[in-house]
């Protein structure tokens, strides 16, 4: 869809390309409607375990609604609901959960659940697996958490995937994080299979449809943008390798959480200006930067649309009907 805005008298020219898809994806969305429909079927206070999706505007709107984030179990008091975050968590939270007693809902993108279950087959059939992905996050803590300790071997980078010795060359197998770059998990892709022809994994490799179409319509636009500003939390993953791929196509880049963040010195000399947003952020964060934008430029919009997304995912038995 093309959208022009009609000329604006004195104030200063300013194209936008806004990139399509962008914003929320069939994960996120499953993930939030998990929480708004436990609420109504549980009542209020339902504990959430790390913020649901990584943005402090769609934790803050749970919270109203009856959402208490948490990081651990142990915060979770008996008796009470809590849900597992989109991004996945190690074998021993659901297990610990039913131990005591606990009624809890898991929110982990299915896209994600299935890397779980190929570290399960993987393991299963005896190969040590190599998984590329970013320490500490909470998606890589899951999916290491899925298959007994020394069984998966964390790759971060180009040089660690030259530099690894696993245990048997010859029976390895290859999984990742979903929402890496592209560029850099290709590289690290064919470093693997260069040094372990018989290495197992994907055909590409895991990073889902969401993170892969975002980063393409980045790569779209950014050659024709001055500057490009991505909606996202620092601590989002995606949103940061939506930044660092605008850069390395061409446009200076910065991820900002939302309007309120936004130096507007960043924008001088820029004449057109590329706007994306992480799968965990609303499009109300996008609508809020643009009309800010209005108000002090001419603005010209245009949304540059990429692949079609038609994705969904069921919710979880017993959530439908709610
Ligand atoms: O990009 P990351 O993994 O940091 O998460 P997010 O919450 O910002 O976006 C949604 C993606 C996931 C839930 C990870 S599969
Ligand atoms: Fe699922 Fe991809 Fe969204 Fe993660 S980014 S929640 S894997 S669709």
């Amino acid at each position: 869809m093309d959208r022009v805005s009609p000329p604006q008298g004195s104030k200063p020219p300013l194209d936008l390309l806004i990139a399509a898809p962008r914003g929320f994806c069939a994960g996120v969305d499953r993930a939030i409607r998990i929480v708004e429909l436990t609420i109504k079927k549980l009542g209020p206070p339902v504990y959430v375990r790390h913020e649901i999706v990584h943005n402090k505007h769609v934790v803050d709107a749970l919270k109203a609604k009856g959402a208490v984030f948490v990081e651990e179990l142990d915060e979770v008091p008996d008796g009470r609901p809590v849900v597992f975050s989109a991004h996945g968590v190690p074998k021993a939270v659901p297990h610990k959960a039913a131990t005591r007693g606990l009624d809890f809902v898991d929110a982990t993108c299915p896209l994600v659940s299935k890397v779980h279950r190929e570290a399960e087959r993987q393991v299963a059939a005896d190969r040590h697996i190599l998984f590329i992905g970013h320490r500490g996050h909470p998606e890589v803590i899951g999916t290491l958490g899925q298959v007994p300790e020394g069984k998966m071997t964390l790759v971060e980078t180009l040089a660690d995937a030259e530099a690894i010795a696993p245990p048997d060359p010859d029976r390895l197998a290859f999984l990742t994080q979903t929402t890496l770059s592209v560029d850099d998990t290709s590289d690290i892709v064919a470093a693997l299979r260069r040094r372990f022809p018989t290495i197992e994994g994907p055909r590409g490799e895991d990073i889902c449809y969401a993170t892969s179409n975002r980063q393409a319509a980045v790569k779209e636009i950014a050659p024709l943008c001055d500057a490009m500003l991505v909606i996202g939390a620092a601590n989002s993953s995606n949103s940061v390798r939506l930044a660092e791929v605008a850069e390395r196509a061409g446009a200076r880049a910065k991820l900002i959480p939302c309007v309120e963040a936004l130096d507007l010195n960043w924008l001088a000399g820029v004449r057109t200006l590329g706007i994306t947003a992480g799968a965990s952020a609303p499009e109300a964060l996008v609508r809020a930067l643009v009309d800010h934008l209005k108000t002090l430029y001419d603005v010209c919009e245009r949304e540059v649309a990429g692949r079609l997304e038609t994705m969904t995912f069921k919710l979880p038995r017993g959530l439908e009907a709610a």
